[in-house]
């Protein structure tokens, strides 16, 4: 029977599936529906056309069902294993296949084929949550995974890292501890997706070699943007080898060409509520428009010492990094990430990736963390994917030969042959054969090991657990600072024990007077002496967001529109945007089209301003046909908070889009009467990151030039600052326009 052709089910133009290959590795030129969906009936997993799925077998119309009916048992049977266990950590996620292109500069350190110049290397990558559930909300404040499945010719190399570069713990043995203490009390199961709660800061207050890691979470990055504006890290040291059998050292670094920008933390909170898919949507969304997200993989090369140390920093101690300053990240090849999933099941939650998964020139070093991380994702995966065949679900398969000795198991999918899968044998030819190093075999590279007792230690060199925490907080600029600040004392002020709140300000006290003092006078408690002698740091400035400019492709612009505006320049504006590969979001009062044609993609009701990254209004924007004043936040300012029930001249949800879009420092434009609606919300037309104008090219063009610089970084007032640990004023100044209407 020939294939129906444009099916319903064949994937869209920004999706692709797994690559065609065999569970063996071989490739494949079956189609797609070869290996899922054939043909145009409906049939039973067994193959047998069924006439009938809607209604069950019964003994007459009004008897009971009867057993027999293989069709109810079959189906409802699968439909009650459909869910396999989520992940442990990691749970929520999304992904995108892509490509990795190597430029060469790798091959001087490492043999990898895929690191030679021009070679190209299909990917999978994953970014997720840590904490929460499989369908908590995305903008949550938590670490971010970013993992990398590369389908090399020499086999699969996964680099499973996170978004910050530390980790909360030295030797893997305390992650079970850390993990209990972040996932939601036992009791209760509160909070979901959350580290602002009791047992978390307990744990990190009681344990200080967390609070590196901790303060990341705390800053702007625990809060990303966007997956595709994040940088990725390998946390660890790796040890890689070149042709000429020499060794370094290195850590990875994904750096977004979009540039690394985060949410602000209000911003988060509305998000999550509004859109609890946000990151995912926006990953999707951006590869389905053509903005395809892209990063610059690079490396921090050291040289393989006796003693794994540089510039006094202990290269396995995976809660310190190395400043960029003291040793550059050297690019080595780039990705792109080019198309969503088919299907989210089976690429997406199947995929299994694993930190011992290394081609040859890359090999693991002692770091005690990544050395347990070395057992744990193989024997997770059994539990999650069912048994120990996981490799040969189709997004887990490599692209390169598999000739396994490896045998049976729950879902064995490959169709071994021959009599002999053992060595020696003489049975099967002797097949299959050993490698040797010149035949591309993984090396274990012989590194000496130093002799000594057993022991349950750490070295000397990982008691340090603040100056680096020091060195982050200082490398801030003023504005992220406060947010670092916010953050703690939001959390902080989440939990309900007074001991770990006083615990976790005598840990802050070792990091920074200043970021104690701050936080201890949010909290309202003493800011404790510190501890131990505080050293200086010198401020890394490459671990700030702040500054410079970016590519805008794959943001959002709302442009509010209705009657009074002027359709030629609404459509100048989409125009202007859609240009640079922004994408115009129309915001009207209700759905459909606007005189002129425009489409609406947003009515009043259903915007908001933390999908957009900016806002221009082009008519009076006066209240629509919905709009109440009431109480209800979302539907009206109401009285007292804004110009007052029913005097107001702006429709209340428009209002509040604006109070937000200042409040978040995000560019505001205005064209036509726009300007009218702007000095109603008590936007002024001379405020920070405000540009207004009669034509629409310019203000698109002004508005853009903002944009990529991510936010209008200068409307936020930086909280003043005492002297250290003296405490001091830290009232804000009286907020600005337009919440000081
Ligand atoms: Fe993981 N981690 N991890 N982890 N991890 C898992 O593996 C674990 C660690 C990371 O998108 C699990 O397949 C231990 C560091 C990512 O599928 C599990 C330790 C870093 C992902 C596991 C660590 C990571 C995981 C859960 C301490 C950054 C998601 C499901 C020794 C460098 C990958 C799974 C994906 C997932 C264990 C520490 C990153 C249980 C025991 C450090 C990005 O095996």
């Amino acid at each position: 029977m020939p294939l129906l052709s444009g099916r319903a089910t064949e994937p869209k133009p920004d999706q692709a599936g797994p690559a065609r290959v065999t569970p063996t590795g071989a490739a494949t030129d079956l189609p797609a529906e070869a290996v899922a969906q054939q043909d145009q009936w409906l049939t039973t997993s067994t193959g047998v056309r069924l006439r009938d799925t809607d209604h069950s077998l019964k003994a007459g119309r009004r008897g009971p069902i009867l057993l027999q009916d293989h069709h109810l048992r079959e189906k409802i049977t699968h439909f009650d294993h459909e869910r396999i266990p989520e992940r442990v950590v990691h749970a929520r996620g999304a992904a995108a296949h892509g490509v990795f292109v190597a430029n060469g500069e790798g091959e001087g350190v490492c043999r990898a084929e895929f690191l030679r110049k021009g070679t190209q290397t299909p990917v999978f990558t994953r970014f997720s949550t840590v904490l929460g559930s499989w369908g908590s909300a995305d903008t949550v404040r938590d670490t971010r995974g970013f993992a990398v499945k590369f389908y090399t010719g020499q086999g699969i190399f996964d680099l499973v890292g996170n978004n910050i570069p530390v980790f909360f713990i030295q030797d893997g043995i305390k992650f079970p501890d850390v993990i209990h203490a972040g996932k939601p009390h036992p009791d209760r199961e509160i909070p979901q997706a959350q580290s602002a709660h009791d047992t978390f800061w307990d744990f990190v207050s009681l344990h200080t070699e967390d609070q590196h890691h901790t303060s990341w979470n705390m800053s702007d990055r625990g809060i990303p943007r966007s997956f595709r504006t994040m940088e990725g890290f390998g946390v660890h040291t790796f040890r890689l080898t070149n042709e000429a059998d020499q060794t370094s050292l290195v850590k990875f670094h994904w750096k977004p060409r979009q540039g690394v920008h985060s949410l602000v933390w209000e911003e988060a909170q509305l998000a999550a509520g509004m859109d609890p898919d946000f990151h995912r949507r926006d990953l999707a969304d951006a590869i389905e428009a053509g903005a395809l997200p892209q990063w610059d993989l690079g490396v921090q090369v050291f040289p393989d010492t006796e003693d794994e140390m540089f510039e006094g920093i202990d290269l396995l101690d995976p809660t310190k990094i190395v400043p960029q300053e003291l040793a550059p990240v050297q690019v080595i090849g780039k990705m792109t990430l080019n198309a969503n999933p088919s299907n989210y099941f089976a690429e997406t939650e199947q995929v299994a990736f694993h930190v011992g998964h290394l081609v040859p020139g890359i090999d693991v070093t002692n770091d005690p963390l990544m050395q347990v991380r070395l057992f744990s994702y193989i024997d997770t995966q059994i539990t999650r994917l069912g048994g120990p065949n996981f490799d040969q679900l189709p997004i887990n398969r490599p692209q390169a030969p598999v000739n396994d000795m490896l045998r049976d198991g729950m879902h064995q999918s490959a169709v071994h042959q021959g009599v002999a899968p053992y060595r020696p044998n003489s049975l099967d030819a002797g097949c299959p054969f050993t490698a040797g190093d010149d035949q591309g075999a993984f090396l274990d590279v012989p590194v000496p090991v130093p002799a000594g007792r057993k022991v349950r230690e750490v070295p000397a060199t990982f008691e340090d657990h603040f100056s680096q925490v020091r060195l982050f907080f200082a490398s801030l600029t003023p504005v992220e600072q406060d947010h670092v600040i916010g953050a703690y004392t939001f959390e902080l002020g989440k939990c309900y024990e007074q001991a770990v709140r006083e615990r976790q300000l005598r840990a802050l006290a070792n990091v920074e007077g200043r970021l104690c003092a701050a936080v201890a006078a949010g909290l309202g408690m003493p800011a404790p002496k510190p501890g131990i002698p505080l050293s200086e740091e010198q401020p890394g400035p490459a671990l700030s967001q702040v500054g410079g400019t970016w590519p805008v492709a794959g943001r959002q612009v709302g442009i509010a529109a209705d009657e009074t505006s002027d359709t030629g320049q609404v459509q100048a504006l989409q125009e202007a945007l859609l240009a640079q590969g922004v994408v115009p979001l129309v915001i009207a009062p209700s759905g459909g089209t606007l005189p002129g044609g425009v489409v609406v993609q947003r009515t009043y009701a259903a915007a908001h301003s933390a999908e957009l990254d900016a806002v221009i209004l082009t008519g009076q924007a006066a209240p629509g046909p919905d709009a109440v004043p009431s109480l209800d936040a979302k539907a009206g300012v109401g009285a007292g908070a804004g110009a007052g029930a029913g005097a107001f001249k702006l429709d209340p949800r428009v209002d509040k889009l604006l109070a937000e879009t200042w409040r978040h420092a995000k560019a505001i434009g205005a064209v036509g009467d726009g300007s009218q609606a702007l000095a109603a919300a008590g936007v002024p037309e001379d405020g920070t990151g405000v540009v207004t104008g009669k034509r629409p090219s310019g203000v698109a063009f002004d508005l853009l030039e903002l944009l990529a610089g991510h936010r209008v970084w200068e409307r936020f007032t930086p909280v003043s600052r005492p002297a250290d640990g003296a405490g001091g004023d830290l009232r804000r100044p009286p907020p600005p326009p337009p919440s000081a209407r």
